[in-house]
């Protein structure tokens, strides 16, 4: 009865056709990040961060899950022990292949949240700096996201998960971010076998016990389909 916890990043949803961050042409390569996935950003351009917010919203709800993501599902499904996915991912694309048991850490483009009494709400496709909280009615909505130098969601949960596990399995993620690139020490710490599946060698790759390279779509389902029948 092995517990496990993945960490999911942009390289997962990649074959599902949405950016990833720091990859030729990735979203970071078209908008600087202080430009737009910054508190201070927010306040200087809310207009423009709304838009780049938008726009991933629309993307994000026109795509659909790949394999790796169907295979993670069935993991959660099949496995005996638990199973926790912590995903740095705003899309919906593990709770659109069936995954139950996903923690969105940097938030979650369907989410607006009010800046000025914390209420949360299904976001609207566009959201922009007129729109007004439905509960308090002030004129300070943003996208219920975690910028760069704000605490990302479920650190506890996450804490205690990570103390917890048997296998921590870090998938299409650069490890350039933190707390998440983290993670991997910590599992390790607690004695979890620390496994990496990603394109290409993360910046953390040597921190890793287990790797495979390849896209997510091919080494997801082969890990999974081995780790149901062990
Ligand atoms: C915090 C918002 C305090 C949502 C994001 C100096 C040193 C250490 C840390 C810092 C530092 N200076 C500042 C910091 C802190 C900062 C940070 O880490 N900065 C970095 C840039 C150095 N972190 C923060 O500010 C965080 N908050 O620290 O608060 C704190 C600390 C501890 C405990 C509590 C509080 C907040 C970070 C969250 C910021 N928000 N996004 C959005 O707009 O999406 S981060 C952003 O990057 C995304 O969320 C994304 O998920 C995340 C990580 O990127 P990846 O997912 O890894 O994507 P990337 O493109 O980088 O990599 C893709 C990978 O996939 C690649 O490896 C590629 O090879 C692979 N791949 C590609 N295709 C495929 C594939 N793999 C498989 N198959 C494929 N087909």
């Amino acid at each position: 009865m092995s517990n496990i916890v993945i960490l999911t990043g942009a390289g997962i949803s990649a074959e599902s056709g949405l950016g990833t961050f720091r990859d030729e042409g990735g979203l970071w390569a078209q908008h600087r990040i202080e430009d737009v996935a910054t508190p201070e950003a927010f306040a200087r351009n809310p207009k423009l961060v709304h838009q780049f917010y938008n726009a991933r919203r629309a993307q994000a709800r026109e795509a659909t899950p790949n394999a790796a993501h169907h295979a993670l599902a069935k993991l959660e499904a099949e496995h005996k022990g638990s199973v926790l996915i912590v995903t740095q991912n705003v899309d919906g694309l593990h709770e659109k292949a069936g995954s139950k048991n996903v923690l969105h850490m940097h938030g979650f483009l369907e989410g607006a949240l009010c800046h000025q009494c914390d209420h949360r709400w299904a976001a609207p496709l566009e959201m922009s700096p007129e729109g007004v909280c439905p509960s308090c009615g002030a004129q300070q909505t943003r996208p219920d996201i975690v910028w760069f130098g704000e605490m990302p969601y479920g650190m506890e949960r996450i804490g205690a998960a990570l103390a917890e596990a048997d296998v921590f399995i870090s998938i299409g993620t650069s490890g350039e971010v933190y707390p998440a690139a983290n993670f991997v020490a910590e599992a390790d710490h607690f004695g979890a076998h620390t496994i990496e599946l990603n394109l290409e060698p993360s910046a953390g790759a040597s921190r890793f016990s287990e790797t495979h390279f390849g896209p997510a779509t091919k080494i997801v389902p082969e890990w999974v389909t081995a780790e149901l029948a062990r």
